[in-house]
């Protein structure tokens, strides 16, 4: 089921003279299982840029590292891949969503739980670095 999520988005810099924008237009982590320390969140982007761009950080302030993977099959098992970039064509979007695309969360300082927010900070090849919040759900 599609559901918007709540979320507040402001940038942290000022645009350089030729940046790219993006819209954020969902965004969400799951709740973490137990004491687990790593964490999962799918955000999707629009481009509303004639320009090319690529997703090629993410950090959170609750969280040690964070990296860009996708899902792919090999020999019929699902396997996790680390990109150095996800791809944002112009005037396209980024979807991340179970089975695809997502972001991972290594070392949370606090497991992730339903109510609970987690602060990213986006960074792009060209738009300027966006700070989101995103609310924790199933
Ligand atoms: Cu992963």
């Amino acid at each position: 089921m599609w559901i918007r999520a709540i979320f507040c988005a402001a940038l942290l810099f000022a645009s350089p003279a030729h940046a790219g924008v993006v819209n954020v237009i969902e965004a969400y982590a799951k709740p973490t299982i137990g004491k687990q320390k790593v964490g999962v969140a799918f955000v999707t982007i629009q481009s509303v840029s004639d320009q090319n761009d690529a997703l090629i950080a993410v950090e959170s302030p609750q969280a040690a590292r964070v990296e860009l993977h996708t899902n792919e099959m090999k020999n019929d098992i699902m396997r996790m891949r680390k990109l150095e970039k996800m791809a944002l064509p112009a005037h396209g979007e980024v979807r991340m969503e179970g089975g695809g695309l997502h972001l991972m969360l290594y070392d949370l300082k606090q497991p992730l739980k339903i109510g609970e927010t987690i602060e990213l900070i986006l960074t792009f090849q060209r738009a300027p670095r966006t700070r989101i919040v995103l609310p924790v759900r199933k």
